[in-house]
């Protein structure tokens, strides 16, 4: 797998007889089905493209252009991430992601539908912060209050029980990314050590479940792509192997 981006112009590489995803390294909605497809172990193949021009075969998986898309079968695809990863959960069923009991599955969605506040916060924060007002640090801090006091409640290791599940593969892009934002100069999105004790130890799990390990990004990572995104000129090539905190897959030597 190349981490390049392809873009307007570039072809199709040749479909590779697997799942194949069609993402981008720094997208937190890509990240989710990633981390769902190691998590269930399956082979698939990555293809990254670049979002500011697109190649045009993208519209054929994806009809907005957006990513995550899975191509399921030659030529067929689905898009976004939730559709993405429910789907893959029920069609693969030997690792399961989903609690089998119907109000929990509900009470997890409910937990993602209410984080999406502290999610819009930080992409204005991120990319738009000029726009900054107080209500959109409150409601990201409300959204972690929320949801560490959810961790509380369950008090198990990961949101979905002993392993990690469809909730907490959903959740944790952005967590990744709010750790990015400090290094931006926006102290006011800081996890305050005393406050979030217990969200930050749970985030301390997450880190070291595998499948998020052979994916995450280091906080430094995202603030540098965050940078030249907000400044109208993404590098979206801009990641060396080496940029993967942990990797599944062997890293190449440096020339
Ligand atoms: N609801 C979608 C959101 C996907 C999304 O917004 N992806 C962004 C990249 S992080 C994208 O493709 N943007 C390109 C565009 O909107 O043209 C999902 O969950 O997959």
């Amino acid at each position: 797998m190349s981490e390049k981006h392809l873009q307007t112009g570039d072809a199709l590489p040749t479909y590779p007889g697997k799942l194949r995803l069609f993402a981008m390294r720094f997208c937190p909605y890509a990240e989710r089905s990633v981390l769902v497809l190691n998590a269930k172990k399956l082979p698939y193949e990555l293809v990254f493209i670049n979002l500011d021009h697109k190649p045009e075969w993208i519209f054929k998986y994806s009809p907005k252009g957006t990513v995550p898309a899975l191509e399921y079968e030659e030529g067929k695809a689905i898009f976004d991430s939730n559709i993405i990863n429910v789907y893959l959960d029920e069609k693969y069923p030997d690792i399961s992601l989903q609690s089998a009991d119907p109000l929990r599955r509900a009470q997890d969605k409910m937990l993602v539908e209410n984080f999406a506040s502290a999610q819009s916060a930080y992409y204005t924060a991120a990319f738009n912060s000029q726009a900054l007002q107080p209500s959109n640090v409150e409601n990201y801090h409300k959204g972690l209050e929320l949801l560490q006091k959810e961790i509380e409640t369950r008090g198990t290791k990961f949101l979905n029980g002993d392993e990690p599940g469809l909730v907490d593969y959903t959740l944790w892009p952005f967590l990744e990314r709010f750790e990015a934002l400090p290094l931006l100069g926006k102290s006011e999105f800081a996890f305050d050590k005393d406050k979030y004790a217990a969200l930050i130890a749970y985030m301390n799990v997450m880190k070291s479940a595998p499948a998020v390990q052979a994916y995450r990004l280091a906080p430094e990572t995202h603030a540098k792509f965050t940078e030249s995104r907000a400044k109208g000129d993404p590098d979206y090539n801009m990641l060396d192997s080496s940029d993967t905190v942990c990797c599944m897959r062997p890293r190449k030597k440096k020339e």
